[in-house]
C-alpha cells in the first residue's frame, strides 16, 4: 500500500451537490441506489472522475439517465472510473449491492445485534457505495430507507424525517432530509428494534429539539445519565460558546459492536454502549464521567467537525484537537477542574507521550493519516492560555464566521485565533508540524543585592522519525513564585530580550503570569522579588512538555505542601515520585536493599490527613506514577524492576500509613443512594484507593475488609473497587469473589467486560495462561472490540505478564493479531500497536518481539491497517 501526504493534496476535479440514497434492507444482500449531481470545479474541464468503492458488486451505472455500457468505465477493487465524463453538470446514479451481514470489519454499513448501523470516518462510506470519499465533498443528502417492519421497526438517518409508510409485503420506509452539507464521513443510518428514551431541550433562541436516545428496550432504564450529560453539553455549549443546535431532533443510538467510543454523525450520533448506559449498580464513576465525556464530545463536534469540517484527513487535529479541549472545558466545569486537568495530564503522559518517543512519532497535524486527540487538544489549551478565555472566545467566533459550512485546515484556525486577536504568535505553527516532546530545562537564581530572580530556559525536541532535526517551539510557561511562607509574591516586572515588561498593571497585584519561551536558550529575570523565591512552573501544565528543572527535593517538598495550583502541588509529587522510583529501580538493578525515603512518607502522609484538601485530588496525589511513565524515562526499560518497585513503595506506604489508611476507609463510607457529582465521587475514589493501599499488605485484616467492602457494595464503584483489591493477590479469596462477581453480572455484557479486563490486567505471576483460558471463555468474542479491548487490550497494560521474558505474553499477541486480523482491520493494528516500542526493552524481549513482528508481515493477506504499524514498528 503505498502512504498519502499532506503535499500531495489537491482539490478535486469534480463537486457532489446534492446526494439521494435509497436502501434496501435485506437478509442477504442491500441494495444501495445513488444519484449524484455532478459539477465540474473548473468550468468546461473533463477530467476522468475516479470513485473510491470496494467489497461491493456494481449492478448498474447511468449518466444523466443513460445506462453505460462495460468499456465506458473501469472497475478494479478499489475504484470505480468514468476516464471521460459529461462536461458541465451531470447526473450519476450508481445502483450496487452490499453484504452487511458479513461485514465484521465493522467500517461501512453492518449488522450489530440484529440491527444495522454505519460508521464512515474515515474511509467506510466507500464500503457502501461509490463515491468521491474524502472530506472536502460535502454535500446535501436524502436518504430513503425500505426494510421489513417487524424485525427492523426504527429507520433513522441523518437530519429530519420527511415522510415514512408502510410498503407491500410486510415492509415499511422512511425518507429523511439533512438540510446541511456534509462530508460522506458524517453519513449515518440505523435499523433496527429499539426504544428510545425521549425529552427535549429548548434553545435559548426558543427552538425546540426532540432529544431520543435509542437502546434495544430492556436498557432504556440506562439512558438516563447520557440523557442528562446530554442536555447538559447543549446548554454548556451556548453560555460558553455561544453554540446553538440548529435541527429540531437530535438521534443517539447505542450499538454494542462498534470500534471506536462514538461518532458524531449529522444529527445520529452512534455510540459503544459501554458510553451510553449507566447505572449506579452496573457501572462505575469512571463510566459515569466518561460518558458525560464522550456525549458532550461528540454533540460539541455538531460544530467543531460538522458546521467546519477538516479539508483532508492530515487536519484530523483541527476537529479532534478542538473537541477534545472543549469536551475537557465542559467535563471541568461540570465536577473539579484540577483533578480534570491530573487526569487529562495522567493521559497524555501515558499515552501520547510514549508514543511520541517511538517509531509512531507524529506531529500533531502529522504527515501522513494518523490519530492524534490529545497532545491536539493540548495545543489548543496553549492558544486560550496565552489569548485568555475572551481571546481564545473571539477567536472561535472568527472562525465560525469565516468558515461555517466550510471544509479547512489547521492554518485556517490558527490564522482566525491570530487575526480577532492581533496577536504574535511567533513560531507557534510548529506545534502543527513537528513530533516529538520539547524537554525544557530550567535554572534559577536568586540575586539578593539586586532583589532579582532570573529563569533560564533551554529547549529541544528529540529527533524523530523522518525528522531528524527539530526547530524550538513557542512554549507558553504560566508560573507563580512562592515565598519562605509558602504565598505567592506580587510579580511586578521582568527583563527579557534587552526590554522590561510590566506584569501588574493600575497596581493590582498580580502573583501569576505567562512567560513566551520561544528560542533554544532565553533567560526571564524578574525585578522587586523581596526573598529567594520557589518557582512554581508550568502551572496547569501549561505546555505539553517534559520539564526538567533545578528544584531540589526539598523545594519539590514544599510546593508540593503549599502551592496555590493544585495541578502543580501535585506534580511537585509526582517529580519526587518519578525520582524515587528511577532511584530504586538503580538500587534493585545492584542488588542493593530497597528503602523508602521517610521525607517521602511523611510528605504523603500530610497530604492524606489534610482535612483541607479535595479528597478526589488526595487520591490522585497517593497515586504512583504507571510503570509506562518510568519505563518511558529509563534507558533500557526494565519492566520487572519498575513493576518491583511500585510494588514496594505501596506496600511500605501501606504499611508505614496503615491507621490512617484504615480510618479513610472507615471514614468515607457512606449509605446514601448513589449520586454522580464530585463530593461523592471524590469521597469514593479516596475511600478506594485507601482499600487499594490496605490490601497490597496481604494480610488476612486486609482481605477480610475488602471482602467486607465488597458485600456490602451499593454501586458498582465501590463493589469493583473492592473486587480489585482483593485481586491483587493470587489465591483462594481471589478465586472465590471473582467467580462470585462473574456469577452475579453475567447477564451484563458490559460487566463482564470489566471482568475480564481486570484479569487480563493483572500481575499475578504466570498470568499469560489465564488469559488463554479466558480467550475460550463463552462469553468472549473475538468479533466484539470492547471485549478484545477488555481482554487483549487490557493483557498488554501488564509489565508482568505482557512483557513475560521468556516471550509467552508477546506470543499471544502475535497470535491474536493475526486472527484479528482477518476479523476486524482496525482493531488488530490497534491491538498490534502494543509491539511498537520493542526496542525499548532488553534484547531478550527484543528478539521475542520482533520474531512475532516479522511473523505477522510474513502472513499473507495481512491488513493495510495492520501492515502500516508492523512495518513502522520494524523500520
Ligand atoms: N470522530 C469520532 C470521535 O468523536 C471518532 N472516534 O472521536
Ligand atoms: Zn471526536
Amino acid at each position: 500500500p503505498k502512504e498519502i501526504f499532506l503535499k500531495d493534496y489537491k482539490k478535486p476535479d469534480y463537486y457532489f451537490d446534492t446526494v439521494d440514497l435509497r436502501f434496501s434492507l435485506g437478509e442477504e444482500r442491500t441494495i444501495v441506489s445513488s444519484k449524484i449531481s455532478v459539477s465540474p470545479r473548473v468550468e468546461g474541464s473533463s477530467s476522468p472522475l475516479v470513485l473510491n468503492g470496494q467489497d461491493m458488486k456494481l449492478l448498474s451505472l447511468r449518466v444523466n439517465g443513460q445506462e453505460l455500457k462495460e468499456g465506458d468505465y473501469r472497475l478494479d477493487s478499489r475504484h470505480l472510473t468514468l476516464p471521460s465524463p459529461p462536461t458541465g453538470v451531470f447526473t450519476l446514479e450508481i445502483l450496487t449491492e452490499i453484504y452487511p451481514q458479513k461485514n465484521t470489519s465493522l467500517e461501512g454499513l453492518y449488522k450489530s445485534s440484529g440491527n444495522f448501523c454505519t460508521q464512515c470516518e474515515a474511509e467506510g462510506f466507500r464500503k457502501i457505495t461509490y463515491y468521491q470519499d474524502r472530506p472536502d465533498i460535502m454535500a446535501k443528502y436524502t436518504c430513503y430507507i425500505e426494510a421489513d417492519k417487524s424485525l427492523y421497526p426504527v429507520l433513522l438517518s441523518n437530519g429530519n424525517l420527511v415522510e415514512q409508510g408502510d410498503l407491500e409485503g410486510g415492509k415499511h420506509f422512511a425518507l429523511w432530509e439533512d438540510p446541511f452539507k456534509k462530508p460522506c464521513y458524517l453519513f449515518a443510518l440505523v435499523a433496527g428494534q429499539l426504544e428510545s428514551r425521549d425529552d427535549t431541550f429548548v434553545t435559548r433562541s426558543g427552538r425546540k429539539v426532540l432529544l431520543r436516545i435509542w437502546t434495544p428496550a430492556p436498557d432504556v432504564p440506562k439512558t438516563a445519565h447520557a440523557m442528562y450529560s446530554l442536555k447538559a453539553a447543549m446548554k454548556w455549549d451556548e453560555d460558553v460558546f455561544g453554540l446553538e443546535y440548529d435541527l429540531d431532533l437530535f438521534n443517539v443510538v447505542a450499538v454494542p459492536d462498534f470500534n471506536m467510543g462514538a461518532m458524531e454523525n449529522k444529527s445520529l450520533n452512534i455510540f459503544n454502549s459501554k458510553l451510553v448506559l449507566a447505572s449506579p449498580e452496573t457501572a462505575s464513576d469512571a463510566d459515569y464521567a466518561a460518558i458525560l465525556g464522550v456525549i458532550g464530545h461528540e454533540y460539541f463536534h455538531n460544530w467543531t467537525g460538522n458546521r467546519v469540517t477538516c479539508r483532508d484527513w492530515f487536519q484530523l487535529s483541527l476537529k479532534e484537537g478542538l473537541t477534545v479541549f472543549r469536551d475537557q472545558e465542559f467535563s471541568s466545569d461540570m465536577g473539579s477542574r484540577t483533578v480534570k486537568r491530573i487526569a487529562d495530564v495522567m493521559r497524555l503522559r501515558n499515552y501520547q507521550f510514549p508514543q511520541d518517543s517511538g517509531p509512531m512519532a507524529h506531529p500533531v497535524r502529522p504527515h501522513s493519516y494518523i490519530k492524534v486527540y490529545e497532545k491536539g487538544a493540548e495545543v489548543v489549551r496553549m492558544y486560550k492560555t496565552l489569548l485568555g478565555s475572551q481571546g481564545f472566545r473571539k477567536g472561535m467566533d472568527v472562525y465560525f464566521q469565516r468558515h461555517d459550512g466550510q471544509a479547512v485546515t489547521c492554518e485556517d484556525f490558527y490564522a482566525a485565533m491570530r487575526d480577532a486577536n492581533d496577536a504574535d504568535f511567533a513560531n507557534f505553527l510548529l506545534w502543527y508540524s513537528q513530533a516529538g516532546t520539547p524537554l525544557v530545562k530550567v535554572t534559577s537564581f536568586y540575586n539578593p543585592e539586586a532583589r532579582t530572580f532570573s529563569l533560564k530556559f533551554s529547549q529541544e525536541v528529540p529527533p524523530t522519525p523522518g525528522q531528524p532535526v527539530k526547530e524550538p517551539t513557542f512554549i507558553p510557561v504560566a508560573l507563580g513564585l512562592l515565598d519562605s511562607t509558602g504565598k505567592d509574591m506580587p510579580l511586578s516586572s521582568v527583563y527579557h530580550d534587552g526590554k522590561f515588561q510590566t506584569i501588574s498593571s493600575n497596581n493590582e497585584p498580580v502573583y501569576s503570569t505567562v512567560l513566551r519561551v520561544t528560542k533554544k536558550e532565553e533567560e526571564f529575570v524578574f525585578s522587586d522579588i523581596a526573598e529567594r523565591p520557589i518557582p512554581s512552573l508550568l502551572r496547569g501544565y501549561s505546555a505539553p512538555i517534559r520539564l526538567d528543572s533545578d528544584l531540589t527535593d526539598s523545594d519539590l517538598f514544599f510546593l508540593l505542601a503549599h502551592d496555590s495550583d493544585e495541578f502543580n502541588r501535585w506534580e511537585a509529587g509526582q517529580v519526587l515520585a518519578r525520582k524515587l522510583m528511577l532511584s530504586l529501580v538503580a538500587d534493585i538493578q545492584q542488588n542493593k536493599p530497597l528503602v523508602l525515603n521517610p521525607q517521602f512518607l511523611h510528605g504523603l502522609k500530610s497530604i492524606l490527613t489534610d482535612p483541607s484538601l479535595d479528597k478526589e485530588f488526595i487520591a490522585k496525589a497517593i497515586t504512583m506514577p504507571g510503570e509506562g511513565e518510568i519505563m518511558d524515562m529509563m534507558e533500557v526499560a526494565d519492566p520487572d524492576a519498575v513493576y518491583a518497585v511500585r510494588s514496594f513503595i505501596r506496600k511500605q506506604l501501606a504499611h508505614e500509613l496503615k491507621e490512617e489508611l484504615l480510618s479513610t476507609v472507615a471514614n468515607n463510607r457512606s449509605s446514601e443512594e448513589y449520586k454522580f457529582n464530585h463530593p461523592n465521587m471524590a469521597r469514593r475514589a479516596l475511600k478506594n484507593i485507601a482499600l487499594a493501599y490496605l490490601a497490597s499488605l496481604e494480610d488476612p485484616e486486609s482481605t477480610e475488609l475488602a471482602l467486607h467492602e465488597y458485600k456490602s457494595a451499593t454501586n458498582m464503584t465501590e463493589q469493583f473497587a473492592a473486587l480489585a483489591a482483593i485481586a491483587q493477590n493470587p489465591g483462594k479469596a481471589r478465586d472465590d469473589v471473582l467467580a462470585d462477581f462473574y456469577n452475579k453480572w453475567q447477564h451484563d455484557y458490559l460487566v463482564v467486560n470489566k471482568w475480564f479486563a481486570l484479569q487480563a490486567m493483572s500481575d499475578i505471576p504466570g498470568n499469560v495462561e489465564n488469559v488463554r483460558t479466558l480467550l475460550n471463555h463463552p462469553a468472549f468474542d473475538l468479533r466484539n472490540p470492547n471485549k478484545v479491548y477488555s481482554l487483549i487490550g487490557g493483557f498488554c497494560g501488564s509489565p508482568v505478564n505482557f512483557h513475560a521474558k521468556n516471550g509467552s505474553g508477546y506470543r499471544l499477541l502475535g497470535e491474536i493479531v493475526l486472527q484479528l486480523d482477518k476479523l476486524n482491520p482496525q482493531v488488530a493494528s490497534r491491538m498490534v500497536s502494543a509491539f511498537s516500542r520493542w526496542r525499548r526493552y532488553d534484547e531478550t524481549r527484543q528478539n521475542h518481539a520482533k520474531a512475532q513482528l516479522e511473523k505477522i508481515m510474513s502472513t499473507n493477506g495481512l491488513s493495510e491497517n495492520v501492515f502500516e504499524i508492523a512495518s513502522k514498528s520494524l523500520a
